[in-house]
């Protein structure tokens, strides 16, 4: 299990947080051996030093599309980073002062030093992780400290997403040790630094994980709430609950307990309810007695108040049928591949709503944290999906993929548990689920998944056969992708309707339990135009569409409780004969402005929300 909390770092009267934004020194390594970094040793001296040919970058961009160069561009290997940060004083030299490193990611393998000393390890990107670097920093007379971290972006079948090093050993077509990454998922293995780097102080007894669950009695709502404090064992605990016009409405004391919220104002989804997305404030304040006198920490957590329930056929949010309207997401743009950038979010945002879209799942990896904390103040309900994409290898069903598989579980949920806007977890994506294997590695991780939060269902995406699928016994939800006159049957639109009332019907069928169409679309260049719609045109995009929804207008009235486009926008993905600039399912170009078929959607979504 994994230890500590992973709070998001928010400033507070006893909490200070330093952004390392700007640019880091960067630099890949091309030795032969592609190892020069750690036999010379480069977290000891300032990289700077011997840099040739290495250039410099602002952190949160991937590396790939900044530069000129394509070797670079699909670089394999270890590439280091490194940043100097001065501190202040105070957070040198206050014994009773906790600073501590947070990385928001770093795709996939990362390593960190200090000042030189190694003090940290973590597997796998999408998601944080941190390190108490006090002792480091209070030791001596430095009033900075020198960052440096080196990124492995090599996947295995055993890291999630899954890949392989493919050797080309044929000497007559390429040259000696030549090697290439192969990748059973679609879009591009953006790797680094893609989000923010941090340091934050906590006193050295502090709040150390929150856990909030809610419900709702009559017209109470209730929150559980459940603190864990460390550095101390003589605390006190007071939490209060804040509403939107600053008034406390419930207080408590104790590291549990249960709120209840008369009259409470509920969580609701995007165009659900006149007044949604209601975000109580719950504050949790630590007062512990210490030697030298009392210390205090502060902690403020957003609060939504809702249920989340799964019957036979329908998907309830606050008792009410829910029917998610919404898209499949990636975080992709131009040259900043999957940085983390604000307008960019805004923009992703007010396009959301415009296009009156109430949900999206996180395809297909968790994004950053700060998209689920506006996903929580928009009301866009989000099924929160893991980085299990691509396993289809044997390999990546053994024993060693099953419990990085946990651990990643583990870290998602610690992460993202106490987001309103979160209804559902996803373990994965179109994985080989008609293997033997599936049937026990799907039951495993899901069943893992509902240990850690038994609140909220569980799901995967699949894209198999309805008799043969081995993991999908044990979901809450059916969520199927199909790409019907897109990938067979090219051009013959008028089949759609056919196969896809017999997907829904075999799926229903057999397990009666609600289904989600979580892709569908097709590819089409903008300004391509052709009528009758002819593969790759806005036309045929559109006409793919409309054929769906006439299906999906029926069997919403039963057991279908939501429709995912993929994709919101185009993507860039790795170069192959299907892939034009990437993948051009988007209903948005990757510039984020709208190809025929958003507008489409755009009033179809307005439609739907004003049926529910
Ligand atoms: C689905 C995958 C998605 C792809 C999409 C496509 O889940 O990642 O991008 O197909 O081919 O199978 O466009």
């Amino acid at each position: 299990a994994l230890q500590g909390g992973m709070l998001y770092p928010r400033e507070s009267p006893s909490r200070e947080r330093k952004d390392l934004d700007g640019l880091w020194s960067f630099r890949a390594d091309f030795s032969d051996n592609r190892h020069q970094g750690f036999e010379q040793q480069w977290y000891r001296r300032p990289l700077r030093e011997d840099m040739c040919g290495s250039g410099e970058k602002p952190h949160t961009s991937s590396a790939p599309d900044l530069g000129q160069s394509a070797e670079k561009r699909t670089f394999v290997g270890w590439v280091w980073y490194e940043r100097e940060a001065a501190l202040p004083q105070r957070w040198t030299q206050d014994p009773d002062m906790r600073v501590v490193l947070r990385i928001g990611s770093a795709h996939y393998y990362a390593i960190v030093w200090v000042n030189g000393v190694h003090v940290a390890e973590h597997e796998g990107g999408h998601l944080p992780f941190e390190v108490d670097i006090s002792k480091l920093v209070q030791s001596g007379p430095l009033s900075s400290c020198r960052i440096t971290i080196a990124i492995n972006n090599t996947l295995t079948p055993h890291t999630l997403p899954p890949g392989t090093i493919h050797y080309l050993n044929d000497t007559s077509k390429y040259p000696k040790g030549y090697f290439v990454q192969d990748t059973t998922f679609d879009f591009f293995n953006y790797a680094g630094l893609h989000r923010p780097v941090l340091l934050y102080t906590t006193p050295t007894v502090y709040i150390d994980d929150i856990t909030v669950t809610t419900g709702v009695d009559q017209d109470t709502g209730l929150v559980n709430y459940q603190v864990s404090v460390q550095g101390s064992e003589h605390f006190q605990l007071e939490v209060f609950l804040w509403d939107e016009e600053g008034r406390i409405v419930a207080k408590g004391t104790g590291s549990r307990g249960q709120l209840q919220v008369p009259s409470a104002h509920l969580w609701w989804p995007y165009l659900m309810h006149k007044n949604p997305a209601y975000l109580y404030s719950l504050e949790v304040r630590l007062t512990a007695q210490m030697a030298s006198g009392p210390m205090f920490d502060i902690y403020t957590l957003p609060v939504g108040i809702r249920t989340v329930a799964v019957t036979e056929s329908q998907f309830l949010i606050n008792g009410k049928p829910f029917y998610f309207h919404g898209v499949n997401k990636h975080e992709d743009a131009d040259i900043r591949g999957k940085g983390f950038d604000w307008s960019l979010l805004i923009k992703d945002f007010n396009l959301l709503r415009w296009l009156g879209a109430n949900s999206f799942r996180t395809s297909h990896y968790p994004y950053a944290e700060e998209v689920m904390q506006l996903c929580d103040r928009y009301g866009i309900v989000v099924i929160d999906e893991c980085p299990g994409v691509g396993i289809v290898l044997p390999e990546s069903y053994s024993n060693v993929s099953l419990r990085h598989h946990l651990e990643v579980m583990e870290e998602l949920v610690r992460r993202d548990k106490n987001h309103p806007a979160v209804v559902m977890w996803s373990v994965a994506n179109e994985p080989a689920s008609t293997l033997k294997p599936a049937g026990y590695y799907f039951k495993t991780v899901i069943s893992h998944t509902k240990t850690l939060d038994p609140s909220r269902p569980v799901t995967f995406v699949t894209n198999s056969n309805y008799a043969k699928d081995q993991g999908v016994p044990y979901v809450d939800v059916i969520c199927v992708n199909s790409y019907f006159s897109w990938y067979h049957d090219y051009g013959h639109l008028e089949l759609i309707q056919l196969q896809l009332k017999t997907q829904f019907e075999n799926w229903y069928g057999t397990y009666q339990k609600p289904i989600i169409q979580s892709e569908y679309g097709a590819e089409a260049i903008p300004g391509l135009h052709h009528d009758p719609p002819l593969m790759f045109t806005e036309e045929y995009q559109r006409s793919l569409l409309e054929q769906y929804h006439l299906v999906l207008d029926q069997k919403r009235k039963e057991y279908v409780i939501g429709e995912l486009i993929w994709n919101f926008a185009d993507f860039m993905t790795n170069q192959s004969p299907q892939r034009v600039l990437g993948n051009k399912k988007g209903i948005f170009t990757r510039q984020r402005q709208p190809k025929s078929a958003a507008f489409l959607l755009r009033e179809r979504y307005r439609k739907l929300a004003n049926e529910t």
